[in-house]
Formats: structure tokens, C-alpha cells, sequence
């Protein structure tokens, strides 16, 4: 796919004027965390020296449909093309969550030889997989090559593409439609989020439904996991804001459920036709009752985004000043904004940890952490640990047994900075 080196420096991306959504220029800003490296442009350590891409990240609210969104949209291609190393396959927790996923699915769902599951992001084939041993036909969309080239070898049909309305309609005109749609951690990457929702309902059977995955606001903003907010990541969704967002193109948000993944996410079940759950009903009253549909809700969140700054600042430097070593867990998106936004780097952590291959042997960006495999803990033995990818906490503290057990310490900096 195209190479950032081609492409002229107006064209790597624009401010948005006017909602994502509704397109309303009503937009209000809560947030603002400087000018960030793309979270997960990993840097190769020959180009330690290179400039970096940098990019403005300020988050905003429309008062007219709620959704919350950042301002800046970066070109897709280099987000998501260029050597995108995230794999989802690298997390049990996750390969177990999206088994569940489907297996539920199949429970309830009358699928057999004509049925079709499409899942939009498909990534590594970490989900679709599991429909493949059902025997139930599956194709996946993913535009970023390595990932794509993982799902094939694994036996799952996958385009590599951005999914978009006009590849909607090529599909439907192909003949294909979907039982089921997954859409997991995707709806809030696409900077056309009206064409991505348009073409899911072009898509879709008259009794399908779309199954979606993402991050919800409310524990963002709760729990302070301000950190989930990087450029990959335009939206930050509410129920509220979904449910304008569907209805705008007949399709219905019928029934969620809550999960605990990523800091706390949603699942929607999205159909062609109306009939909302009590559990929509709910998420909607709670939203309005908390606030969360004006701005109100939000105007306390950037102060405290700089306590737990200052906080982890804090305790890093005076754990340095008394001798300690400290590494990280994590080379995750969410550990780029951590890093960058409180300005810790090499001076105060050795090296940063983790489990995907495609990571090892790089640093991490802006911070320049470079990037080692977890036994490193334990021939290293750092003195603490910085838990970047903190919503996988209980895997990873479990999995650490040993490098704990030799007493070292963890760092969980968020809700607010924890040494475990
Ligand atoms: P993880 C990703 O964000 C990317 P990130 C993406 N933008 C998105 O939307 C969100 O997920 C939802 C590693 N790890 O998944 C793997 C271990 O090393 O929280 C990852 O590199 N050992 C698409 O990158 C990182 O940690 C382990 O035992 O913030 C976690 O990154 C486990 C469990 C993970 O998301």
C-alpha cells in the first residue's frame, strides 16, 4: 500500500469543521494532549535520529448529537497500511472473548450452508476463525497487508481492503449479504463513518445483524483512560451518539451488552428494523441523566487527565531518585499516548516489553522505548514495571508470576497511578 514518503505533507491529513456524524459545526473542546506521534508507528532503530510524523490531538463534543471525536483525521494509509504491526492473535484473553463471541452467535443464530459472516477489520482471522471450524462461509476485510496474510494462512478469505460504501456495493452486487457482520474496534477508526455505517446496511440481510465491538465513553471518561485516545481512534462512542448515527441510515440499535475488554466496551446489536431492548432503553436514560448528552459531563475530565499526569510523573521520578530501574509492559497504541503525553521516555525507562513479534526489535514512538520480548523482566529484573497495556492487567500480572515472585513491582497508572 502507499508509502508516507510519497505523499505530499497537506495530504497526511486535515482538521475536521463540522461533526463526524451529524455534521453539525456545533463542537466543543474537552480535551487537548499536544501534538503526539501516530501511536502505533513503531520506529525502526536505525531511524532513531529521523523526525517523527507528528500530528495535533484535541478532542471535542457536538452539542447537537453528542458524539464525542477528535478533531484531526490522519490519512487512513498511513495509519493503518503502512507495516500496521497490531495483531489481535496476540492476546488469549482476546482470541477467548472473540471464541464466545461467536460461539454465542451460532446459538443463536439459525446459520447453515447459505449463510455468510463478514467481519470488517478482520485483522489476523482471530474471530472468523472460529465460524471456518463451524464450517460457515466467512469473508474478512482488512486493509493492512501483514495481518491480512496471517488470516489466509489460517484459512479465512480475507480482502485486503478499506471497507467502504462503494466496496458495499460491489459486494451486494455480487450477490453477497450478510447474516452477520462483526465490526470490532473498527467503527471509531474510519474517519467516512456515515459511508462505513451506510455500507454495513447495504450489506446486511433483512433479518442480519451487525455485531459490533467498541470502547464505550462512559468508563473512558470514569476511570480516566484517557490513553485509549490517539488518532487511530476518531470517535469515542456513546449510546446516544450511536443511536443518531444508525438510525440516519434505517438501521436500529436494538439491544447492547457490556464488556469489561479494553477498559470497559460495548457490543451493539445493530438490525434493519426497529426494536430497541430494554438495555438500550437504560444506556440512553443513564446517559441523560449522567450528563453525557451535553457538555457538562465532560468539563473536569481535562483536569483530571493532568493529575494522573503529574501523579505517574511523580512517582517515576522519585523512584528513579532513590535508585530504582523501571521498564514497561506493553508497546501498546494506548502505552504511545501514556509515554508521550506525561513525557516519559528512555531517561526514565530502560526498555519497553511485548508479547508481538512485529513489535520486538522497534521503539516505540516519540518515546523511543526500544521494544524487547517479556522474558526480559525476568533476566532484567527492573525494580518496576509500567503497566501500558493496563487492560490486561490480571493476564499479564498472572503471566509475571516469576519476575513478581523475585519481587518486583508493577505500576498501573490508570485510574490513577497504583504500585501492585
Ligand atoms: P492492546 C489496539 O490498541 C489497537 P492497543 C487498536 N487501535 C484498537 O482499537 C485497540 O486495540 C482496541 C501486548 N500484550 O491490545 C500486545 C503482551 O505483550 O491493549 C499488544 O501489543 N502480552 C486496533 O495497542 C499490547 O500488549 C500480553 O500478555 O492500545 C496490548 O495492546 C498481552 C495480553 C498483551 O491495544
Amino acid at each position: 500500500m502507499s508509502d508516507t514518503s510519497l505523499m505530499a505533507k497537506d495530504r497526511l491529513s486535515h482538521t475536521i469543521t463540522a461533526c463526524r456524524s451529524c455534521g453539525s459545526v456545533h463542537l466543543v473542546e474537552i480535551l487537548d494532549l499536544g501534538t503526539t506521534p501516530l501511536a502505533d508507528r513503531l520506529v525502526a532503530p536505525g531511524k532513531a535520529d529521523e523526525p517523527e510524523l507528528t500530528f495535533p490531538l484535541k478532542v471535542a463534543v457536538c452539542q447537537d448529537c453528542s458524539l464525542v471525536q477528535i478533531t484531526e483525521t490522519v490519512a487512513p494509509e498511513i495509519l493503518f497500511a503502512d507495516a500496521y504491526p497490531y495483531y489481535s492473535s496476540f492476546s488469549p484473553a482476546l482470541l477467548k472473548h472473540s471464541r464466545e463471541n461467536v460461539l454465542a452467535r451460532i446459538a443463536e443464530r439459525d446459520l447453515g450452508e447459505d449463510s455468510l459472516v463478514i467481519e470488517l477489520a478482520s485483522n489476523d482471522g482471530y474471530l472468523l476463525k472460529n465460524y471456518v471450524e463451524h464450517g460457515i462461509d466467512v469473508l474478512g476485510i482488512d486493509p493492512a497487508d501483514g495481518p491480512a496474510d496471517a488470516a489466509r494462512k489460517v484459512g479465512v478469505p480475507t480482502m485486503c481492503d478499506f471497507f467502504t460504501l462503494d466496496l458495499a456495493k460491489q459486494l451486494a452486487a455480487e450477490g453477497k449479504s450478510a447474516d452477520i457482520i462483526h465490526g470490532n474496534n473498527v467503527l471509531a477508526h474510519v474517519a467516512d463513518t456515515n459511508g462505513f455505517v451506510a455500507g454495513i446496511a447495504t450489506l446486511l440481510k433483512p433479518n442480519g445483524v451487525a455485531v459490533i465491538e467498541a470502547p464505550y465513553l462512559k468508563p473512558l471518561i470514569e476511570h480516566v483512560e484517557f490513553d485509549t485516545i490517539y488518532h487511530e481512534h476518531l470517535l469515542y462512542l456513546s449510546v446516544t451518539a450511536l443511536d443518531h448515527l444508525f438510525r440516519r441510515h434505517g438501521l436500529y440499535l436494538n439491544h447492547i451488552e457490556h464488556l469489561s475488554i479494553h477498559g470497559g466496551s460495548l457490543r451493539l446489536f445493530v438490525e434493519p428494523f426497529e426494536n430497541q431492548k430494554e438495555s438500550v432503553k437504560a444506556a440512553l436514560a443513564d446517559e441523560k441523566n449522567i450528563g453525557m448528552t451535553g457538555t457538562a459531563y465532560f468539563e473536569d475530565f481535562s483536569a483530571r487527565v493532568n493529575r494522573l499526569r503529574t501523579d505517574l510523573v511523580d512517582m517515576v521520578t522519585k523512584l528513579k531518585s532513590e535508585g530504582a530501574s523501571i521498564a514497561a509492559y506493553g508497546a501498546a497504541a494506548k502505552g504511545a499516548t501514556m509515554l508521550n503525553y506525561c513525557g516519559l521516555s528512555s531517561k526514565e525507562l530502560d526498555f519497553v516489553v511485548d508479547r508481538n513479534v512485529h513489535k520486538q526489535g522497534q521503539m516505540m514512538p516519540g518515546a523511543q522505548l526500544l521494544v524487547r520480548e517479556p522474558e526480559a523482566l525476568v533476566t532484567e529484573q527492573p525494580d518496576y514495571v509500567v503497566m501500558l497495556a493496563w487492560n490486561f492487567a490480571d493476564e499479564i500480572l498472572q503471566q509475571q508470576s516469576e519476575y513478581r515472585e523475585k519481587g518486583g513491582k508493577f505500576i498501573i497508572p490508570v485510574p490513577s497511578p497504583r504500585i501492585v
